[in-house]
């Protein structure tokens, strides 16, 4: 394993310290500037604009300037410039996930997605259709259109700010609006490096607009601007209330993705040798800072003692380090989410659980500085247990023991959150009812967590908030529907 971060800088596609507002590159209107940490080595990659309200305020009059004439244009020629926007970023791949590498803490984990999100959701711009509708008399034409809402706002979180970035403003822009987005304070050079290839690719000024800061600021100032229309928030279920909060003062229009605690069930039929790795990745994958992170395993008791070893014996060979690509797992993201990992770890051995795994940060000179944790096992927990009930957001997997399916059901249905789940499973029988009962916005049987489906929309259930993302819903969902009907003389 190698312990020594490769430096390769932060690349030509970001201009320090500013962001992007009606097609220029601008320094905050205030002049102050945050620092972005590596999380790998605690060493600052770049300074970028701290926006407030008044960057915010220029944001959405540009995107409000845009707005008829994006909408205006055709939806072929809308889908071309995304595409293209696609094939710049195809270009720039290595350069893109070296950012984003550097700034996530993630290690190397091959081409970044943006381009294929960006690639389908292209695709729908034409595909938005409204319907006819039968009428009364024979000079009424009746019918729906699907129009877009205007300009939008948008904040992201700081885990996945390649694909976060390109799934909201790709579905946004495909539909006709334009947006203003708030990356996360902790991730914002991947986003602004993706601005500025949506502006090479031909976007025009206005159609996307990146407000960098913090989000009691810049991002605090988003939902209660007059001038937005439809709101999108992808983060913390406490940020997110306040996010609907303020949205509720303008009455807009809202989207929330929030976290999961997302159940993995074993029955006693199950294929180990498929189940246990992609349960071990599940975890690892991004150090767990992922919201569909299948964070808790509901197992048959029957079995229970056979995944718990396999499960062990995954995680003890899970490579922690900086970023290289034969390190399986990096840092996680800063010092606040780093303590509350080891409170939750603590707190899972004060509640009763065995801790059979990690549960401390990794010895030697590289872990002195950056954030980093070991991959963590719990066995024994209850599913009243907090670290059984709470998003942990970071490497530490929770075994508990069930007795029968409807238990097994009870237990994986038994927490707020409803992103996601998987079950394991030959039955046929049962796959059937627990894809049905499983209440969760993805379920996968016999498969890792989203299985690598294209065009699955992606949304909670539940506490894990409200629509969709990623398929063509997420297109849908950007526009609003009017029914027209229309009396001609006969
Ligand atoms: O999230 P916040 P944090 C969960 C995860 C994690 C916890 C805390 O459990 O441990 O949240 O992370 C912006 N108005 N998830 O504190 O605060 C902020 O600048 C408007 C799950 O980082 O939700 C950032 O851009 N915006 C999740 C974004 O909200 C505000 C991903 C997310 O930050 C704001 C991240 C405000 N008042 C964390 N305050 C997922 N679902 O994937 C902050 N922000």
């Amino acid at each position: 394993m190698t312990t020594v971060l490769p430096s390769p800088g932060i690349g030509d596609l970001v201009t320090e310290n500013t962001h992007l507002i009606g097609g220029d590159w601008v320094p905050a209107v205030g002049g102050e500037t945050i620092e972005v940490i590596g999380p790998a080595t605690t060493e600052v990659l770049a300074h970028v604009p701290r926006g407030g309200t008044a960057d915010v305020d220029a944001a959405v009059q540009a995107a409000s300037a845009a707005y008829p004439s994006w909408r205006d244009t055709s939806a072929s020629v809308r889908a071309e410039l995304i595409t293209r926007w696609a094939r710049l970023i195809q270009e720039h791949e290595t350069e893109l996930d070296q950012l984003e590498s550097q700034e996530v803490g993630r290690p190397h984990w091959g081409p970044p997605p943006m381009a294929r999100i960006l690639t389908f959701l292209a695709g729908q711009a034409d595909k938005v259709q409204g319907v006819s509708l039968p009428a009364q008399s024979p000079d009424v034409l009746g019918l729906t259109l699907r129009e877009p809402y205007g300009a939008v706002g948008s904040v992201i979180p700081w885990n996945a700010p390649g694909p976060m970035f390109a799934n909201d403003v790709g579905a946004a822009i495909a539909a006709g609006n334009t947006i203003v987005i708030k990356p996360a304070e902790d991730a914002p050079l991947t986003p602004l490096a993706l601005a500025r290839l949506a502006i090479r690719a031909g976007i025009p000024a206005g159609v996307v607009n990146v407000v960098t800061g913090y989000g009691a600021e810049a991002g605090a100032a988003i939902p209660v601007h007059p001038g937005i229309r439809r709101m999108s928030f992808t983060g913390s279920p406490e940020t997110g209330s306040l996010v609907m909060a303020a949205c509720a003062r303008n009455l807009v229009p809202l989207h929330l993705e929030l976290g999961g605690k997302s159940p993995q069930v074993i029955f006693a039929d199950a294929d180990l040798e498929a189940a246990v790795p992609a349960i071990a990745q599940g975890i690892t994958l991004n150090t767990g800072q992922v919201c569909a992170a299948g964070s808790r395993v509901v197992v048959d008791r029957s079995v229970h003692a056979e995944v718990v070893r396999r499960l062990a014996g995954q995680l003890r060979q899970v490579t922690v380090g900086p970023w290289h690509e034969r390190v399986h797992m990096g840092p996680l993201i800063n010092g606040k989410q780093h303590s509350r990992v080891l409170d939750y770890v603590r707190l899972g051995s004060d509640e009763g659980a065995e801790l059979i795994v990690g549960g401390g940060v990794p010895a030697g000179e590289a872990f002195e500085r950056g954030f980093f944790v070991e991959p963590t096992l719990f066995d024994r927990v209850d599913p009243g247990m907090r670290i059984a009930q709470e998003e942990i957001f970071g490497p530490v997997l929770s075994v508990i023991p069930v007795d029968s399916e409807d238990e097994a059901l009870a237990v994986a249905n038994g927490t707020d959150y409803g992103l996601v789940a998987s079950v394991w499973t030959r039955d046929v029988g049962r796959a059937v009812r627990m894809a049905k009962g499983l209440q969760a916005g993805q379920v996968a049987v016999n498969a890792a967590l989203g299985a690598g489906v294209i065009g699955a929309p992606f949304g909670g259930y539940k506490r894990s908030g409200f629509g969709r993302t990623m398929g063509a819903d997420a297109v849908l969902d950007y526009t609003q529907v009017k029914a027209v009907s229309l009396r001609g003389t006969l």
